[in-house]
């Protein structure tokens, strides 16, 4: 029987996290194929690791998990590259970026098929008709393209119950790459394990790739089944401290409750992703409750403080500038760390309106900073991920902006940018608006350097803040190369771009 590699793109230079996404697929076809992983956070390099693979002749199969950004980055030469040198091999990709871009992915004549949304039960099902010589046309979620060019996406398959998956394969895993490696020393802990229990979400915010992906629907493992699969990686590998991947990790009250009262013993922290409207419907005592359990930052996705951008980002619930100010306050009582991401630079009509917009954004990131200065600010420019058909999509459109043509462009280092959200090359944005945002960044990093760098001490963090002080107090933030030079010499890190 022919083998099948999982490769995972590099993504990160340090604090590797559990390669969730290729252990799923890893899982899906254990015990029945014979299977390997190849992480590029792990090798120093990854190319020679896949050639050496592919050259035994025993992988006749290979899937990349891919993001945009920098996983695209390497991905796509990989890709090309390994078609060249061994025509035969079966190239399958799955993630956010080629089930967002598939015609382009499809169109480069290396991929063979993409993997549409989650590959639990496609990736088998296509593996199982490939070997096989039986037909894969009606296996669900996959998207491939015909002899004479058409490219045909199967239908999605409902969410698939999450309790009834597999369990993560980590002892294998551990043969390949020792898994104490992938627990990192992180502000929640000195082992700190991430962990995925929950897929999709249920919102609809037009500028977001969960949308596409899952189309609005969010399936969780139970509180028991994540308290197991934790427990198992404390006692087996010493974890002591977990970051949820999930988009959503809060969306039940009741799960999440659950979940805490079974943690909570277990002296671990925790972090997770939430909606500011939903948890802010949890009660005192569920706030309080998840805090003694370890949970100690939540990441929000705030925005925008400007209702009117809110509406036009199709944040969908009952989110509003009002609601994201007095949640910062409550979560203070609570002794809960609410990490804040603003999304600046949305279009609007004329170029006084968008500066205005970002404007109206840097005083409220500000004003959230006044009721809770223990919020973590985490600043992206706008790139539009919008989901296609919604208005925010057609409006870019309009704008002129469009799409890279070819796989090997989205590899460019321009797109590269648009995806890490730094410098989103969108026509309504000037540089004069960049450079407001990101010297804005730069000061607000000073004045209130984040707690996710664990290396800066009080002493360099004082310093930090006494130097951006009057920047930030005035709003002068042009050239702020004094905070950048001292940025630079402490290598702060910034969780957008280097992990959380
Ligand atoms: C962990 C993570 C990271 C980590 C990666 C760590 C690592 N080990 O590599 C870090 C922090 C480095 C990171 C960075 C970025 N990330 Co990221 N990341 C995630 C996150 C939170 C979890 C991914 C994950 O592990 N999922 C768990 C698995 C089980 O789910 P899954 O990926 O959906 O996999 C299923 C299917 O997609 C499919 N599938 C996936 N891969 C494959 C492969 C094959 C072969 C097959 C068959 C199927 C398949 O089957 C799987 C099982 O059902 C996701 C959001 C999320 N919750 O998924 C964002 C997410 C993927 N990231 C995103 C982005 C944009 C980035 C950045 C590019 C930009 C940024 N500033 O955030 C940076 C890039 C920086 C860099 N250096 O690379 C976006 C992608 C959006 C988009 N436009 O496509 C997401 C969706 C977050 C978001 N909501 O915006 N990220
Ligand atoms: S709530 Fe968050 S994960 Fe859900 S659609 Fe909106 S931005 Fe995406």
């Amino acid at each position: 029987m022919n083998k099948i590699i999982l490769f995972n793109p590099t993504s990160a230079f340090a604090k590797h996290r559990f390669p969730n996404a290729i252990l799923n697929i890893a899982a899906s076809i254990d015990g029945k194929y014979g299977w390997t992983i190849v992480d590029g956070n792990r090798e120093e390099f990854p190319f020679e690791k896949l050639r050496s693979y592919l050259a035994t002749g025993e992988y006749k199969y290979i899937g990349f998990t891919v993001m945009p950004g920098p996983q695209a980055k390497q991905a796509i030469p990989f890709a090309k590259k390994i078609k060249e040198e061994f025509p035969e091999t079966i190239m399958i990709w799955g993630g956010y970026f080629p089930t967002s871009h598939f015609k382009v992915v499809l169109n480069s004549r290396y991929v063979d098929f993409v993997v549409n949304g989650p590959g639990d039960h496609a990736f088998p099902k296509l593996i199982d008709a490939l070997e096989n010589n039986t037909p894969y046309e009606l296996i669900k979620n996959i998207i491939y393209k015909t002899a004479d060019n058409n490219v045909i996406k199967t239908v999605k398959e409902d969410l698939i119950e999450q309790d009834t998956l597999p369990s993560l394969p980590y002892d294998r895993l551990n043969e390949i790459y020792p898994v104490e490696k992938y627990l990192g020393k992180t502000f929640l802990g000195n082992r700190t394990m991430a962990y995925h229990s929950s897929i999709g979400c249920p919102f609809t915010c037009s500028f977001c790739a969960v949308v596409p992906t899952y189309e609005a629907r969010w399936k969780a493992k139970s509180a028991e089944h994540v308290y197991r699969d934790v427990k198992y990686i404390k006692d087996k590998w010493g974890a002591d401290a977990v970051e949820f991947h999930d988009n959503n990790f809060f969306v039940s009250e009741k799960r999440t409750i659950e979940f805490s009262k079974l943690i909570l013993p277990e002296k671990m922290n925790w972090w997770g992703m939430a909606r500011i409207d939903t948890m802010d419907k949890f009660k005192d005592e569920s706030l309080a409750l998840i805090r003694e359990a370890g949970c100690r930052i939540i990441f929000f996705g705030a925005e925008s403080g400007n209702d009117k951008v809110l509406k036009q980002m199709d944040k969908g619930g009952t989110q509003s500038g009002e609601q994201i100010l007095r949640f910062a306050e409550r979560l203070k009582k609570y002794d809960l760390i609410p990490e804040y991401s603003f999304v600046l630079g949305m279009p609007a009509p004329t170029p006084e309106q968008v500066m205005a917009q970002i404007e109206f954004d840097i005083n409220f990131i500000k004003q959230v900073k006044a009721v809770n200065p223990r919020t973590e600010i985490i600043l992206y420019t706008y790139s539009p991920v919008a989901t296609e058909g919604s208005e925010l999509y057609d409006n870019v459109l309009k704008t002129g902006f469009t799409y890279p043509k070819t796989l090997e462009d989205w590899a460019s280092p321009q797109w590269e940018g648009f995806d890490m959200r730094r410098n989103p090359l969108t026509p309504w944005l000037t540089p004069e608006m960049i450079d407001k945002i990101r010297n804005f960044e730069t000061v607000l990093n000073g004045y209130y350097p984040t707690v996710a760098d664990i290396r800066l001490n009080k002493l360099k963090r004082k310093l930090m803040h006494l130097t951006a002080g009057l920047r930030y107090k005035t709003g002068f933030y042009q050239y702020p190369y004094e905070i950048k030079a001292l940025q630079q010499l402490w290598r702060y890190r910034q969780p957008e771009v280097q992990g959380f």
